[in-house]
């Protein structure tokens, strides 16, 4: 990671280690989220009740998790989180709906080939059940994800259905290459149909800075927002934090970063820290070098948001280090997370990469721009479109959104 190229710096105001960053969010206009693997261990419990003003589902909210049946919903898992965070008056993210990833059984391999049309009517039907049952609950909902390939080759295709590869049962059973793709489209319109007060966000790693995973992304949501179909970008954030100094241990690079987000914001669009997490070799150990450039890399990611007016949401991808995904998915890797496995007082002890994220949101000044943003401006309403791409202004206000403009004074 390149963090020298940056123009730094935050100049830190006093912290005390009562503002929790839940309250230091609240006053920046911005939502520090945490994706929830569940809500039945008091520790963890409170540790995101008091430190996170956003909550996620991490597993339940997923197709394989929720439409257990081509005519059969199972809502509970997903409904204890969500129920949690609506009940804290948190901001409350949706994750996700068309994925080549955690499809039910029905679903995936080669017995279930419906043909196009019948594909269509079961998206619609998913789409519209799922969103029916959660109505002013979900403030922003992940539509489509990760449908770029990931080695940036291009789009996910059809050729194949395992869960695992580049390709996406979705666009195999659309025919996606001889249709442009219009998987993508039809999701975001039936999403935007069953309940035009939720955010509409397209989501993807590998994206955050420039280059060619990037641009296809950039022209996918360009595409979707010239429709009046998407309202945001979520950008996962799973990075990497290397001894190296230089771009080849899985590098990003902040100044790239800021120019995206710039061209991303220029589109109209909401940008949404997604799913961040910093990995570390931990075996063997790290030292405090590395440690130190991870609370950097924090900082300075949480920075970046804090620049960029239309960076609303900073969600980690978990909320201490042993409910991580990530020593399972890479073996000697992680710590990647804000706070670690011991507690005091009922909550998860703090780890330096806490801190830096603090520090980033006590500054007065990032890069130049003054970070006293304003409270965020309840934007819900301000970006409704119908299916024609038309601004449509005069929809119900959502009881939920009037909530956590109180909950958010400024
Ligand atoms: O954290 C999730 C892990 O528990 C699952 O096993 C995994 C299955 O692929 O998905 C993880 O979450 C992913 C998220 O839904 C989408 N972006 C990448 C995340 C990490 O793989």
């Amino acid at each position: 990671m390149r963090f020298l190229f940056v123009p730094a710096l935050l100049i830190c105001a006093g912290i005390s280690h009562a503002q929790t960053l839940k309250s230091l969010a609240q006053s920046r206009g911005i939502y520090v989220g945490a994706a929830a693997s569940g809500v039945t261990n008091a520790t963890y419990d409170t540790t995101l009740n008091r430190e996170f003003n956003g909550i996620v589902c991490e597993n339940a909210m997923k197709f394989g998790s929720i439409m257990t049946g081509e005519n059969a919903f199972s809502y509970s898992g997903a409904d204890a989180i969500v129920n949690f965070g609506v009940a804290r008056g948190m901001y409350v993210r949706g994750h996700n709906f068309i994925w080549h990833k955690q499809m039910p059984g029905w679903f995936s391999g080669t017995t279930y080939v419906p043909s196009r049309d019948s594909t269509f009517r079961m998206m619609k039907k998913y789409i519209n059940n799922v969103m029916a049952h959660y109505r002013g609950k979900i403030n922003e909902w992940d539509i489509v994800n990760e449908a770029v390939a990931r080695d940036s080759s291009g789009m996910r295709l059809g050729s194949g259905y395992s869960d695992a590869s580049q390709n996406s049962k979705w666009a195999a059973l659309t025919d996606a290459p001889n249709h442009n793709f219009d998987y993508i489209d039809s999701a975001f319109a039936y999403a935007r149909r069953a309940d035009s007060n939720v955010l509409l966000i397209y989501n993807d790693y590998d994206c955050e800075g420039m280059g060619k995973k990037s641009n296809y992304v950039y022209n996918i949501v360009a595409g979707l927002k010239n429709k009046g179909l998407v309202d945001g970008i979520g950008l996962q954030c799973h990075f990497y934090v290397g001894p190296s100094t230089s771009g080849s241990n899985g590098a990003w690079v902040p100044a790239e970063m800021v120019s995206n987000f710039q061209r991303l914001a220029a589109l109209g669009l909401r940008i949404s820290l997604t799913e961040v997490d910093m990995r570390i070799q931990t075996n063997p150990a790290p030292d405090s070098a590395l440690l130190a450039k991870q609370r950097e890399g924090y900082k300075t990611l949480m920075g970046i948001c804090l620049a960029q007016p239309a960076c609303k949401a900073f969600f980690t991808w978990g909320v201490n280090d042993s409910q991580s995904w990530i020593p399972g998915a890479f073996s000697g890797y992680g710590q990647a997370l804000l706070f670690d496995n011991t507690s005091a007082n009922g909550v998860y002890n703090r780890k330096a990469v806490y801190y830096g994220v603090q520090e980033a949101l006590t500054a007065t000044s990032i890069w130049g721009h003054k970070t006293n943003l304003k409270i965020i401006a309840d934007d819900h309403q301000s970006h409704r479109f119908d299916l024609r791409g038309r601004l449509v202004t005069a929809l119900p206000y959502n009881p939920i959104f009037v909530t956590k403009k109180t909950v958010n004074p400024k």
